[in-house]
C-alpha cells in the first residue's frame, strides 16, 4: 500500500518522463514499452522496452505478436565486417536477476506486414504481446513518441 503511494507520488512529480508505464507478469516487469513515430509509409515499426527478472530463475522471451501487424519478429544488432545489421533471433534470454534492453541498436522487436497505422502516431498507444516460456503471455501499450525515452545506456 505504501508503496502504491510512494509510486504514486513519484508519478506526480516526475514530469519530466512522459507516459512512463510499466506492467508486471510473475517475477517479470517490463518497463516503458515505447515506439518511435515513423513517416506514415515507413514498410516497418520497431518496438522497445525494459525486461527485469527479478526471480531465482531465468526465463526466455519466445515470441512477441501485435494485432496491427502480420509479423513480429525478435532482432538483434550484430557488428559483422565493421557494419552493424540486424539479424532476427529465435528466443532472447533473461538472465535470472537481470535486465534486458530492448533499444535501437540493440534487441528489438520489429514489426513487419503493418495492417493498423492509425496507432502509429506520437502520444498513440499499440497492443504488444510477450510470450515468455515461464511467465507466460504479457500484454502491453506501446507508447508511440517522437524521441527516445531517458534511459541508462545499455551495456556493449
Ligand atoms: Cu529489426
Amino acid at each position: 500500500m505504501l508503496k502504491k503511494i510512494l509510486l504514486l507520488t513519484a508519478l506526480l512529480l516526475s514530469t519530466c518522463v512522459v507516459d512512463a508505464h510499466e506492467y508486471e507478469k510473475g517475477p517479470l516487469a517490463i518497463a516503458h514499452p515505447w515506439s518511435m513515430e515513423l513517416p506514415p509509409n515507413a514498410p516497418t515499426v520497431a518496438a522497445y522496452f525494459v525486461i527485469k527478472n527479478g526471480g531465482a530463475d531465468a526465463d526466455r522471451l519466445l515470441s512477441v505478436d501485435s494485432p496491427i501487424a502480420g509479423t513480429a519478429q525478435l532482432h538483434e544488432h550484430v557488428h559483422q565486417d565493421g557494419l552493424m545489421k540486424m539479424q532476427q533471433v529465435d528466443t532472447v534470454s533473461i538472465p535470472a536477476n537481470g535486465t534486458v534492453t530492448f533499444a535501437p541498436m540493440a534487441y528489438h522487436v520489429m514489426l513487419l506486414d503493418l495492417k493498423d497505422r492509425s496507432k502509429l502516431t506520437t502520444g498513440q498507444r499499440f497492443p504488444l504481446s510477450l510470450h515468455f516460456e515461464k511467465a507466460g503471455d504479457v500484454t502491453v501499450e506501446v507508447a508511440v513518441q517522437k524521441e527516445a525515452p531517458d534511459m541508462p545506456a545499455h551495456a556493449h
